[in-house]
C-alpha cells in the first residue's frame, strides 16, 4: 500500500486552512491540519475533518437529476442542459428577461469554479432579478465601503496580530473561524492579543469568544448603533481626531461629527443595557492605545440598523487614527486584485425591487423580497429560478412563504449536490463533481485575510469522466442558452488557465514558484493601501454619505417597542454546523443535540418553563416548537437558536439531517424587517414570545 501526502485549502469557510490529505493506494483515508501551512499552522476544525463524509456521502448528486411524479431519474448532461436553455428561453422569450430569477449562495464564493463563471451567465440571462446570500450577511460592510470608500469590496480588515486593542462587536469567530476578516486559529490569535493587549467583545451571549476576552459587554440586541453614537460622543471629549495621515484625502467628516453630536442618546443604559461607565471607559483606552481596531460583524450586520453600524464602526477608526494604520484596520492589498479596474465596484438604487421598490446595490435584489416577486402576479413576475449552491428556504427570512412561492414556479433549475429544502423544488438538478479534483484560487478570502498569502490549489484526484465540475456546467448551460435563444455565449477557458492568465496579468507573485509552493506563500503583514486605492468619484474618503445621515434621523425618529412579554431572538453559530448544509455527515451530528432554543433561567422561571420542556415560539411571520434549555451565558430578555435546522420537509434527499430534531429559525424570521439603506436582512433582535406547549 502507497500512501501519500496531499495539500489543499478548506473550501467550507473564509479561513481558507491549509489541509493535509492523506491517500492510501489513491483512497482518501485522512484529513489532519497542514502545519507546513504558513498562514493556519496546522489549524482544523470538525468540519474540515467531515470532508471525508462529503466525499463518501451516497445521498450526494454525482449526475443530472430530473424530477418526476415519482421521485428523481438520473439524465445525461447534454440532455439537461438543453431541456434548462429551453425552458429557461422560452419563458424569456415569453415574458421578458426579468422574469428568470437567480439566487447564489453562500459556497459559490468558496470555489473558483463558481464564482469565476456564474456571473458571464448571469450577463446571458440579462435578468435584473439577481439574489444572493450577501443580504442575509455582509451587505452593510460592502454598501459602506463603496459609499466610504469607492468600491465594494475596499474593506479595512483588523490586524488582529497586531493590534494592542480590538473591540468587537456582534461577531464569534472562536466558533465561527471568522468572516471579513480571514485568520485561521483564532483562539491562538487572541490569546497572543489578550497578552500583548485587551480584546473587549459586545455581544448578548458570553460567547466562547468572550470567554477568551479581557472583558464581556452583554449589550441588548439592536443596541449597537447606540453604543458606537456614544463612543463616537466620548471621543470628541476626550482629544482632537487624529486625521493628520489622510491630510486632503478626507471629506465630510466634520459634516458627519455634527450630525452625531446633534442626536440626544437618551437613557443610553435602557438602549444597550451597557453601564455609562463601561463606554466611558471603552472610548478612553481606544483613544489611548498605541494601536486599536474596531470591528463588527453578523451580529451588527444583520440587525436593523447595520449599516449604520458599518459607518460609524469605519468613523470611530478614522477618529483614533486608525484607519490604513498596521495595528489598526487596512484592507488586504490581494495578488488577485478584486478592486480597481475591470472589477465591480458597486453602484445602488439603478433599479428598484417590482413589489416593495426596494434598491439593488451592486446589481442584485435583497433576498427579503424573492418570494413576493414570484408570488405577486403581473408584468415581471418572476416565473422561473435558477439556483447556484444555496438553500435560501432555510436561510432567509419567512422561509416557509419562500417555501411556498418556489413550488409556484414554471420552472427551476438548481446547481447543487443536494436535494435540500430549496431543490426539492427543482425541475433539474445539476451536481457538480468534487472540488478536490478542481484546480482552485481564492479569490475573496486571499482579500479579506489579516496577511498578505497566496496559495494555488491544484487538483488532488482525478476527475470521473461521467461527472462534469461547477464551471464546465456554466458553460454547458450557457452555450445551450445561447442556442436556445440565438445569443451570444464564448466559453470561459478552464480554471487553471483562468487563474495562470490573472496571477501574470497582474505580477505580483512569481507564478512559477507559486505553483511550486503546495502549502502556500506567506507575503507578509497588511501593508496601508486604502488612500492610493480610494475609487470614489472625489478621490476622497466620503466620511458623510447622505444616505446613512438618513438613516440617523430613522435611528432617533423610530422608537420600537417590543411588545409585552417578548424576547429578542438571536442566532448563534456551533463549530460542527456550517449554515444548513453540513447536517448530512455523521462526523458532525453524533452526540449530542444542538439545536434547543436557550433562555435565561429569569426567563423560563417568569414562564413556567423547565430545562428540556417542549416550548412554542412565536412571531409575527410564524410559530415553531422545539425544546427549551436554560443558558447563563444569555442576557436575560433574550433568546438564541441557531439558524439552518429545519430538515424534516418530507421529500429533503438527505437523510441523516431529515432526522435530526431542531426547527428553522427563519420561520420566525421577518422578511420586512430590514437594513433599509442596503436592503439586508435584520435576522437578529426579532420579537418572539415563548410559552410551555
Ligand atoms: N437566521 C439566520 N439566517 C442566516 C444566517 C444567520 O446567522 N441567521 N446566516 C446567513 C449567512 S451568513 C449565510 S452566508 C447564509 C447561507 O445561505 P445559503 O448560501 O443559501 O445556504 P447554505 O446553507 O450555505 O447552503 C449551501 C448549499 O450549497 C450546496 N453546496 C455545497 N458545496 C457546493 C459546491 O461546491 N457547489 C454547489 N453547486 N453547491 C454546493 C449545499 O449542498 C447547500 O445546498 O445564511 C444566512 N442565513
Ligand atoms: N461553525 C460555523 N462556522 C461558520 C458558519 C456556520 O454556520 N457554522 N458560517 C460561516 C458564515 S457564512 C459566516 S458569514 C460567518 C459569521 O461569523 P460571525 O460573524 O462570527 O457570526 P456568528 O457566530 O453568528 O456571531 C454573531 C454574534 O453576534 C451576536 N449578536 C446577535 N445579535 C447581536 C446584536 O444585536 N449586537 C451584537 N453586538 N451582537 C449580536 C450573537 O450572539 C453572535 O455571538 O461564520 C462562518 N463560519
Ligand atoms: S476552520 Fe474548519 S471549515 Fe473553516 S477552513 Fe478551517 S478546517 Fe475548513
Ligand atoms: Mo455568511
Amino acid at each position: 500500500m502507497t500512501s501519500e501526502h496531499r495539500y489543499r485549502a478548506c473550501p467550507l469557510c473564509e479561513a481558507i486552512c491549509g489541509l493535509d490529505f492523506r491517500f492510501d493506494s489513491e483512497r482518501l483515508t485522512a484529513i489532519r491540519g497542514d502545519h507546513a501551512d504558513p498562514f493556519s499552522a496546522g489549524h482544523i476544525c470538525p468540519k474540515g475533518n467531515a470532508i471525508l463524509d462529503l466525499e463518501a456521502d451516497p445521498e450526494r448528486l454525482r449526475l443530472p437529476q430530473r424530477r418526476t411524479s415519482t421521485g428523481w431519474e438520473t439524465i445525461g448532461w447534454d440532455e439537461a442542459f438543453a431541456w434548462a436553455a429551453e425552458k429557461l428561453a422560452t419563458i424569456q422569450a415569453a415574458h421578458g428577461a426579468n422574469a428568470v430569477a437567480a439566487y447564489l449562495g453562500n459556497p459559490n464564493v468558496h470555489h473558483f469554479g463558481h464564482i469565476a463563471y456564474v456571473p458571464q451567465l448571469l450577463r446571458a440571462l440579462k435578468t435584473r432579478n439577481v439574489y444572493s446570500a450577501s443580504s442575509v450577511d455582509q451587505w452593510p460592510h460592502q454598501l459602506v465601503a463603496w459609499a466610504m470608500y469607492g468600491h465594494q469590496f475596499l474593506i479595512p480588515i483588523a490586524d488582529i496580530d497586531h493590534t494592542d486593542y480590538l473591540l468587537m462587536l456582534g461577531a464569534n469567530p472562536v466558533a465561527s473561524n471568522g468572516s471579513l476578516m480571514t485568520a485561521p486559529g483564532f483562539p491562538r490569535r487572541i490569546k497572543a492579543l489578550t497578552r500583548r493587549g485587551t480584546l473587549v467583545v459586545v455581544d448578548p451571549r458570553r460567547t466562547e469568544t468572550a470567554e477568551l476576552a479581557s472583558r464581556h459587554l452583554p449589550i441588548r440586541p439592536g443596541g449597537d448603533a447606540w453604543l458606537l453614537l456614544a463612543l463616537l460622543q466620548a471621543l470628541t471629549r476626550i482629544g482632537p481626531p487624529r486625521l493628520a495621515a489622510y491630510g486632503e484625502r478626507i471629506q465630510g467628516f466634520e459634516q458627519a461629527l455634527a450630525a452625531i453630536a446633534a442626536v440626544d442618546v437618551g437613557d443610553l443604559h435602557a438602549r444597550t443595557g451597557i453601564a455609562i461607565d463601561e463606554i466611558e471607559r471603552v472610548a478612553q483606552e481606544l483613544y489611548a492605545a498605541p494601536s486599536a481596531a474596531v470591528y463588527g460583524r453578523m451580529g451588527v450586520s444583520t440587525q436593523a440598523f447595520g449599516s449604520l453600524c458599518q459607518w460609524l464602526i469605519q468613523l470611530l477608526n478614522l477618529y483614533s487614527g486608525n484607519l490604513d494604520r498596521a495595528g489598526g484596520v487596512l484592507p488586504n492589498d490581494p495578488v488577485l486584485p478584486v478592486t480597481g479596474p475591470g472589477t465591480g465596484k458597486g453602484h445602488r438604487g439603478l433599479w428598484s425591487s417590482r413589489v416593495r421598490g426596494l434598491p439593488e446595490f451592486a446589481g442584485e435584489l435583497p433576498v427579503a423580497a424573492l418570494a413576493e416577486e414570484i408570488l405577486t402576479a403581473g408584468d415581471g413576475q418572476v416565473r422561473a429560478l435558477i439556483t447556484s449552491a444555496g438553500n435560501p428556504v432555510l436561510s432567509t427570512p419567512d422561509g416557509r412563504n419562500l417555501d411556498r412561492a418556489l413550488a409556484s414556479l414554471e420552472f427551476m433549475v438548481s446547481i447543487d449536490i443536494y436535494v435540500n429544502e430549496t431543490t426539492r423544488h427543482a425541475d433539474l438538478i445539476l451536481p457538480p463533481t468534487s472540488f478536490l479534483s478542481q484546480h482552485h484560487y481564492d479569490l475573496i478570502f486571499n482579500a479579506f485575510a489579516v496577511r498578505q498569502v497566496a496559495r494555488w490549489n491544484a487538483p488532488l484526484i482525478d476527475q470521473p469522466s461521467d461527472e462534469r465540475a461547477d464551471w464546465q456546467i456554466v458553460n454547458g448551460l450557457g452555450a445551450a442558452l445561447a442556442a436556445a435563444s440565438g445569443k451570444e455565449w464564448r466559453a470561459l477557458p478552464p480554471p487553471a488557465a483562468m487563474i495562470e492568465a490573472g496571477l501574470r496579468r497582474a505580477g505580483k507573485v512569481d507564478v512559477d514558484a507559486l505553483k511550486a509552493a503546495p502549502h502556500g506563500l506567506d507575503l507578509g503583514p497588511l501593508q496601508p493601501s486604502l488612500l492610493r486605492r480610494l475609487e470614489t468619484e472625489s478621490g476622497k474618503i466620503e466620511c458623510a454619505p447622505d444616505f446613512l445621515l438618513a438613516d440617523l434621523w430613522r435611528l432617533t425618529s423610530v422608537d420600537r417597542p417590543l411588545g409585552v412579554g417578548a424576547l429578542q431572538l438571536i442566532g448563534r453559530r456551533d463549530p460542527r454546523d456550517n449554515n444548513s448544509w453540513m447536517h448530512n455527515a455523521p462526523r458532525l451530528t453524533k452526540g449530542k443535540a444542538r439545536h434547543q432554543l436557550w433562555l435565561h433561567p429569569d426567563d423560563m422561571a417568569s414562564r413556567g418553563i423547565v430545562d428540556g420542556a417542549r416550548v412554542r415560539v412565536r412571531s409575527r411571520i410564524g410559530v415553531v416548537e422545539t425544546e427549551a434549555m436554560a443558558q447563563n451565558a444569555l442576557r436575560p430578555g433574550v433568546a438564541c437558536l441557531p439558524h439552518g435546522y429545519g430538515h424534516d420537509r418530507g421529500d429533503v434527499g438527505w437523510s441523516r439531517a431529515a432526522a435530526l430534531p431542531g426547527v428553522s429559525y427563519n420561520d420566525l424570521s421577518d422578511p420586512l424587517d430590514l437594513d433599509m439603506p442596503s436592503g439586508n436582512a435584520a435576522l437578529n433582535g426579532t420579537p418572539v414570545w415563548v410559552e410551555v406547549v
